[in-house]
């Protein structure tokens, strides 16, 4: 059972790729930090590749259970780091990445009912200035994956 589930998120996410690579944008290493109980919001981290000759930003992501999704950066305010939202999204590079990781930029699940769970993979609609959309499946774990995994 286990190991069949692994195998077709496999799939789909070499599936994802591949339709991502046409697209122009690529995610890569999605993931979602598993909340507490008592939270109110989750931060979800993913790598983005342009291979297009064009900046595209990453303006806004949509996902089913969620009272609806932010972009955040962290920014150092007199000593203390703070959560701010980016109304006009991350640009991605022509032919460069972006890493929306734990202490930058991420995604915030803002009121996720349920909560996001360790072990569940949660699906992602990101939304590009380009007017594409592109659904992505983001593991939810702990702490971050090992580089390189
Ligand atoms: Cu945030």
């Amino acid at each position: 059972m286990r190991l069949h589930a692994i195998m077709g998120l496999g799939l789909s996410m070499w599936m994802l790729s591949v339709s991502a690579q046409a697209e122009g944008i690529r995610a890569e290493g999605a993931w979602a930090r598993a909340m507490p109980p008592t939270a109110e919001a989750g931060g979800g981290f993913v790598t983005l590749h342009n291979d297009t000759d064009s900046a595209v930003r990453l303006v806004n992501a949509h996902n089913s259970r969620v009272d609806h999704m932010e972009i955040h950066t962290m920014t150092m305010e007199d000593g203390v780091m703070k959560m701010r939202r980016l109304p006009d999204g991350i640009e991605i590079p022509a032919h460069g990445k972006v890493e929306l990781k734990p202490g930058g930029e991420h995604l915030m699940f803002i009121k996720p009912n349920p909560i996001l769970s360790a072990g569940e993979t949660v699906e992602v609609e990101l939304e590009f200035s380009t007017g594409e959309r592109q659904s992505i499946r983001f593991e939810v774990k702990e702490r971050p994956p090992v580089a390189g995994h």
